[in-house]
């Protein structure tokens, strides 16, 4: 009777054992680190294919938002407040938003692209 009990402890550690080292396993591949880590307190606006993406942003007062100008061809961010002048291709613009509410801003050099929002809460 004592031996069976033996056993079965044996049989119960081996398991626990054996889950064990496959959680370690699992456990040991390195996490990946994402490649854009995201400005704090703030939000980033890509300029691709003429146009403005995400077309709204939402952010808090004292944040900033920083265009990325992914095309081919300079683009800028107008609004009848303020303007970041030309982004050239491959450059960024980034505006800290000091006072609440919603801005819609275009591209005056393309007036055909879409216009977008910033919206500071
Ligand atoms: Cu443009």
């Amino acid at each position: 009777m004592k031996m069976l009990r033996t056993a079965a402890i044996c049989c119960l550690l081996g398991t626990v054992l054996m889950l064990a080292g496959c959680a370690a396993k699992m456990g040991g591949v390195a996490p990946t680190t994402p490649s854009v880590t995201p400005a704090a307190g703030g939000a980033t606006v890509v300029i691709k294919d003429f146009a403005f993406t995400p077309a709204t942003v939402t952010i808090k007062v004292g944040e900033t938002v920083t265009w990325r100008n992914d095309d081919g061809v300079p683009h800028d961010a107008t609004s009848p407040d303020w303007t970041s002048g030309s982004i050239s291709s491959g450059q960024s613009y980034t505006r800290a938003f000091d006072t609440a509410g919603t801005f819609t801003y275009v591209c005056k050099v393309h007036p055909a692209m879409k216009a977008a929002t910033i919206i500071v809460q």
